[in-house]
């Protein structure tokens, strides 16, 4: 038996016929068999998702309308005659087509393509002193969570497997409400300043008028902006292709402020270091991904977690003083900087688990909303310019694409919430007969006394536009450059940059040439020499 179904594994219509009339089957043993040999067939747990559904269901359900009552005939509209025409009064066929031209909602305007699953986070090590977040309170306290993974600049059709980086997004549901932890597979960014964001994302999307990928966008603003050069470093090395999203690193990126139950306050960032081992693609294999499978890293992760092969990563923080903060030689809210590890140790905190694979990918993947502005009492914003910027544009971003009560959705929503927020569309929790007026006589919810921030810090300086392009570009991409990689991947982020830098306009390379010899002088040498940039106007730059 198990070797007729190897034989005819590729032909489904043949093993039937063959089930029939070789061995005289009847038609239920066949389909008994047939659901067999479907499970028994090399695929994966992605692939037999249905499969699966059906041997949990076990019953076909009766078919209703949206409104709840039963459709007797799903397989026909209703018609005068046999030929039509069809009646305005089919209310089953008028209401599936009404719904479904209002499927799509608009995806995100960057990191549209994503992945999403549910597990928990769990403390291993006290970090009490530090904070009086609720989600650190104790050793051993599990907090479910929430976690996307997505690529940036392509639509949420496009390849899992380009050069770009990752989002790591994390929802902790935490007992005092939402902290959405949105970061990035990279411990830094392309630009400090919000303001450039919108023009930063044109640049990486594509040309207003060809509607392609436009290299000439791409390497002028990158070099237009040399603050733009670690994070570019970090794109074209090896880490810029990860292998699927288990095998990569997350990261807060922005510095945060932790605040104690004594109200003294520490800088912080957040680190989640894969346990699966860093993987990467190299170029060739990605490019080949991109074809044959372009979902590839929504595939790993659900069959993964399917498999029970569940994706952990410890979680860090390093921690910098108010007084170590002043010192610092460089603005140390400055997101495209890294806190040095031997001046700012990683202190162990915790594990980030994945165990729970979506039921439905739109309810809870598409719809999950994540923002910088969702954090928690102990865990504060630092004075991180672009991360202040985030804190207005999530929120934004989710009433345009879900709507004004996105946080009542499932996925989004809080363990209890009581405030004078009310009605507008879909609204679901509309907190029922309690007064919708704040100050009230009739015990409508107050303030939180337990939960008074209890930091303060006090700021002066000149209401200005500091435009900062000039500040220290190039240090901490000469270190990444001379120390943290080694020859061979020196020699293939050379490669990767010429191989996509030629595709700008001269004077464009020769800006970026000029840019890169910053960060060391045979370095911008060896990227003039690949594009096979004339020696004299090298020498002239
Ligand atoms: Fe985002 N970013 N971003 N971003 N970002 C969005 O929010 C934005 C930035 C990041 O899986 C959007 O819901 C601004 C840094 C992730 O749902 C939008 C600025 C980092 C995700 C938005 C930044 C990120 C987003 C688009 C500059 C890493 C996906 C749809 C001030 C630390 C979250 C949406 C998910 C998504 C704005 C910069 C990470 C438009 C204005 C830096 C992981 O609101």
């Amino acid at each position: 038996m198990r070797r007729l179904c190897y034989l005819l594994s590729n032909n489904k219509t043949s093993f039937v016929l063959v089930l029939r009339s070789v061995c005289s089957y009847s038609l239920k043993q066949v389909e008994v068999l047939e659901n067999r040999y479907q499970t028994m067939a090399s695929r994966d747990p992605a692939s037999d998702q249905l499969i699966q559904y059906k041997e949990k269901a076990k019953n076909v359900l009766p078919a209703t309308t949206a409104h709840g009552t039963p459709i007797t005939d799903k397989d026909a509209t209703l018609t005068v005659g046999r030929r039509g025409p069809i009646l305005l009064h089919d209310v089953p066929l008028i209401e599936e087509l009404a719904h479904f031209d209002r499927e799509r909602i608009p995806e995100r305007v960057v990191h549209a393509k994503g992945a999403g699953a549910f597990g928990y986070f769990e403390v291993t090590h006290d970090i009490t002193k530090y904070t009086r977040a609720k989600v650190f309170s104790q050793i051993g306290k599990k907090t479910p969570i929430a976690v996307r993974f997505s690529t940036v600049g392509g639509e949420s059709g496009s390849a899992d497997t380009v050069r770009d980086p990752r989002g790591f997004a994390v929802k902790f549901y935490t007992e005092d409400g939402i902290w959405d932890l949105v970061g990035n597979n990279t411990p830094i960014f392309f630009i400090r300043d919000p303001i450039l964001f919108p023009s930063f994302i044109h640049t990486q999307k594509r040309n207003p008028q060809t509607h392609l990928k436009d290299a000439d966008m791409f390497w002028d603003f990158l070099t237009l902006r040399p603050e733009s050069i670690h994070q570019t470093m970090f794109l074209f090395s090896d880490r810029g292709i990860p292998d699927g999203y288990r095998h990569m690193n997350g990261y807060g990126s922005h510095a945060f402020k932790l605040v104690n139950s004594n109200g003294e306050y520490c800088f912080c960032k957040f680190h989640y270091k894969t346990d699966q081992g860093i993987k990467n693609l190299n170029v060739q294999r990605a490019g080949e991904l991109a074809g044959s499978d372009p979902d590839y890293s929504i595939r790993d992760l659900y069959n993964a977690i399917a498999r029970g092969d569940n994706p952990s990563w410890t979680f860090y923080i390093q921690v910098m003083t108010n007084e170590q903060a002043m010192k610092c030689p460089f603005n140390p809210f400055d997101l495209t900087k890294v806190w040095s590890h031997s001046e700012y140790p990683l202190i162990p905190v915790g594990k980030l688990v994945l165990n729970r694979n979506p039921e439905n990918y739109f309810a809870e993947v598409e719809q999950v909303a994540f923002s910088p502005a969702h954090m928690v009492p102990g865990i504060e914003p630092s004075p991180d310019k672009m991360l202040l910027g985030r804190i207005f544009s999530y929120g934004d971003t989710h009433r345009h694409r879900l709507g004004p009560n996105y946080l009542q959705l499932p996925v989004n929503c809080p363990f209890r919430t009581a405030n004078y927020i009310r009605d507008g569309p879909f609204v679901i929790h509309n907190q029922g007969a309690a007064p919708n007026y704040h100050p009230n006589s009739f015990l409508g919810p107050t303030n939180d006394t337990e939960n008074k921030i209890l930091s303060s810090e006090s700021i002066s300086g000149d209401v200005k536009r500091f435009d900062t392009w000039d500040d220290d570009n190039f240090s901490q991409a000469s270190i990444f450059y001379r120390k943290t990689l080694t020859n061979e991947e020196r020699e293939r982020l050379l490669n990767n940059i010429v191989g996509n830098l030629k595709d700008a306009s001269d004077f464009i390379q020769l800006r970026a040439v000029k840019n890169f010899s910053q960060i060391d002088v045979s370095f911008g040498e060896k990227i003039a020499e690949g594009l096979k940039l004339q020696r004299k106007t090298v020498a002239a730059l």
